[in-house]
């Protein structure tokens, strides 16, 4: 069976393509999520594609990702800068996750500079675009596949 890699995406991520265009470009989520579908197949793994304006949600998939999982891609939005509980569920899962967020959250406000996430990441991109996703799933297939 091929390892699932699961991409989760926090609040208003359901927007990308339709707003803000000069922050998060033209691509929608349903554009990313058809990239790494495609992707997914070359580099032999299975993809699993959830967004949610709703921490409690995002935390339940990540509670179910500690079976059904071996790696984690998330885009937590705004809950970066704030979630304590989002980093407590990471803890809680055993494989690699990798962090990401399409603009360079370092060229923006200071409060978007810290993040909670990053203390459990093996890895961050920031500032790729919505590109960052399908390097960040090069990166989560190696890992898991050892390829
Ligand atoms: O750069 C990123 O990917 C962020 O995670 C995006 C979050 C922001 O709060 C983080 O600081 C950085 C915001 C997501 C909002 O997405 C939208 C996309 C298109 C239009 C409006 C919002």
């Amino acid at each position: 069976m091929k390892p699932t890699v699961l991409v989760l995406n926090g609040p208003n991520l359901n927007l990308l393509g339709k707003r803000q265009p000069h922050i998060y470009g033209s691509e929608t989520l349903a554009d990313v999520e058809a990239d790494l579908r495609a992707l997914a197949k070359d580099l032999g793994v299975e993809v699993r594609f959830h967004q949610s304006n709703r921490e409690y949600e995002l935390i339940d998939w990540i509670h179910d990702a500690r079976e059904t999982a071996a790696a984690i891609l998330i885009n937590p939005g705004a809950f970066t800068h704030t979630s304590v509980a989002i980093l407590d569920a990471l803890n809680a899962f055993e494989g690699p996750v990798l962090e990401i967020h399409i603009s360079n959250v370092h060229k923006r406000e200071a409060f978007r500079h810290h993040s909670y996430v990053s203390q459990r990441a093996e890895g961050v991109i920031a500032g790729f675009g919505t590109q960052g996703y399908s390097l960040a799933l090069r990166r989560a297939a190696h890992l898991v596949t050892n390829a």
